[in-house]
C-alpha cells in the first residue's frame, strides 16, 4: 500500500498551485499527494507537464480528485451537460496525462454537494450516468486512466451511498478501468460494517480513502484502524490509501465541507503538519 494525502488540508480554496506541497508532504512521511482537478482548465499546459516533473523527481505520485460541479453532471436529463462533461474531462485527462496522474477519484458519476431542493429521479439519474460513464471510460483509457467511483454520505449524495450499491453501479458500467472507490468517513455512516464493506469491495477496490468520523486525520478518534488495515490486507488491497482531513474553517473548502467550528482546536501550521506526520507513520505500523 501507498499513503498519500489530499492538499486541501492546508486550502480554504480549490484549485492553486499544487508544486509546493511535493515536497512538503514527501518531507512528512508520504508517497502520494492528491490534488484536485476541478481548475485544470484554467492552468497552461506547461504547468502540468512541470507538476510531473516534480513528482518525478521527488519520488511522489500523484492522484486526483474532483467533486464535479452541476454543469458537469453525467447523470443529467439534458444532453447538452452530458456533451459538456465529457469535453471538460478530455481536457482534465489530457493535462493528467502530462502530469503522469493515472487515477481520478470522487462522485464523477453525478455532482456535489447535492442540491436536495430540487427534485430527484434516482432511477433515472442512474441509468443516464452508467451510459454516460461508459463514454467516459472510454476517453479515460486513452491516457492509462482509471475512474474511481466514491460512494458517497447520504447528505452528500443519493446514487451511491454504499459499497453494495457502488459494485451494483460498476458492474452495470462493466470497464475495468472503472473501479469502487470507498472513505472511512461516509462509511461510518451508511455501512453495517466497515471491515464487511471492505471485504464486499473486493478487487473492486481502486482507491481508498480514510479519516475520522469528524474528518480529523487517522489516529485521533474512534475509528477501528487495525480492523481496516487487516480487512485491506484480506483482500489483497495494495492501491492508494489517502487521508482527507478538514479540521479548519473557512473559504468554500469550509464551507463545501461544513466545518463550522475549529475541529484542529486553534492548531499552528506547525501542529497541523506534525498531525498528519504522526497520522501517517500511525498507518503505515497499522496497515503494514
Ligand atoms: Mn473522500
Amino acid at each position: 500500500m501507498k499513503f498519500g494525502i489530499y492538499y486541501a488540508y492546508w486550502e480554504k480554496e480549490w484549485g492553486g498551485d499544487f508544486i509546493p506541497y511535493i515536497e512538503k508532504v514527501k518531507a512528512l512521511g508520504f508517497d502520494i499527494l492528491e490534488v484536485a482537478c476541478g481548475d485544470f482548465h484554467n492552468q497552461p499546459d506547461d504547468y502540468f507537464r512541470a507538476l510531473g516533473q516534480a513528482a518525478r523527481a521527488s519520488h511522489i505520485t500523484l492522484t486526483g480528485g474532483y467533486g464535479p460541479r452541476a454543469e458537469h453532471n453525467l447523470a443529467s436529463s439534458d444532453p447538452a451537460v452530458i456533451e459538456q462533461a465529457l469535453s471538460f474531462y478530455r481536457d482534465i485527462f489530457r493535462k493528467m496525462d502530462m502530469a503522469d496522474i493515472r487515477s481520478i477519484g470522487g462522485a464523477l458519476y453525478s455532482y456535489w454537494p447535492v442540491d436536495y431542493s430540487k427534485d430527484l429521479d434516482k432511477s433515472g439519474d442512474w441509468e443516464r450516468s452508467v451510459a454516460g460513464m461508459q463514454k467516459l471510460a472510454h476517453i479515460a483509457a486513452d491516457y492509462g486512466i482509471t475512474l474511481n467511483m466514491e460512494v458517497l454520505n447520504r447528505f452528500e449524495g443519493y446514487l451511491l451511498n454504499e459499497a453494495k450499491e457502488g459494485l451494483e453501479y460498476i458492474r452495470a458500467v462493466d470497464r475495468p478501468n472503472v473501479k469502487l472507490m470507498l472513505d472511512t468517513f461516509h462509511m461510518n455512516i451508511e455501512e453495517d460494517s466497515l471491515v464487511e464493506a471492505i471485504r464486499l469491495a473486493g478487487k473492486d477496490l481502486g482507491h481508498f480513502h480514510v479519516g475520522e468520523a469528524n474528518r480529523r486525520p487517522p489516529r485521533q478518534g474512534r475509528m477501528p484502524w487495525k480492523e481496516i488495515g487487516q480487512a485491506l490486507k484480506d483482500i489483497g488491497y495494495n492501491g492508494a490509501v489517502v487521508m482527507e482531513p478538514f479540521v479548519t474553517m473557512g473559504g468554500k473548502v469550509g464551507k463545501d465541507i461544513r466545518i463550522w467550528r475549529d475541529i484542529s482546536g486553534g492548531a499552528t501550521l506547525d501542529q497541523l503538519d506534525a498531525d498528519v506526520r504522526q497520522s501517517v507513520q500511525f498507518l503505515r505500523e497499522t496497515f503494514d
